[in-house]
């Protein structure tokens, strides 16, 4: 099973947005194998975002993205990363479809409520910023088989 790292970002938590964010990828089957609340260290972000670093938004990104508490969550599942990033949708709210994430709740490119990795390899990059291995918690859950042929 792919592995997905997923942050909801300081606009999405004072929205009060938590709840509907983890609700769509509990929908679609997920597993939720780690998940905490925390408030990212300039340094977390810095490696975060460290593709973005010649970026002219680079700057901006960095200060919302500590400027108050984020939920980040490691999901499970079969091809979790594009799924989740459809999910989520386009990284600007314009071109997000109604029905995605992003397209439901967001108007702006810098407040887009969600952080989602684009490859399973970058995935785990970034979860290993926030969460070491043994936090994370395996168990069966009990749609599996319903889920899954
Ligand atoms: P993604 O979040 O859909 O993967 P990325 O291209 O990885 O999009 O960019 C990371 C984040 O940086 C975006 O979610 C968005 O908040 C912000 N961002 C990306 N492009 C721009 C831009 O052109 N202006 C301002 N912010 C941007
Ligand atoms: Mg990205």
């Amino acid at each position: 099973m792919e592995r997905e790292f997923i942050m909801i970002k300081p606009d999405g938590v004072q929205r009060g947005l938590v709840g509907d964010v983890v609700k769509r990828i509990e929908n679609v089957g997920f597993k939720i194998i780690g998940m905490k609340l925390l408030k990212v260290s300039l340094k977390q972000a810095e490696q975060h975002y460290a593709i973005h670093k010649e970026q002219p938004f680079y700057d901006d990104l960095l200060g919302h993205i500590t400027c108050g508490p984020v939920v980040a969550m490691v999901v499970e599942g079969k091809d979790a990363v594009r799924v989740t990033r459809k999910i989520v949708g386009a990284t600007n709210p314009i071109d997000a479809v109604p029905g995605s994430i992003r397209g439901d709740f967001a108007l702006e490119i810098g407040r887009n409520i969600i952080h989602a990795g684009d490859s399973p390899e970058n995935a785990i990059y970034e979860y290993k910023i926030y969460f070491n291995e043994e936090e994370f918690v395996e168990y069966n859950k009990i749609d599996e088989r319903w889920l899954y042929e």
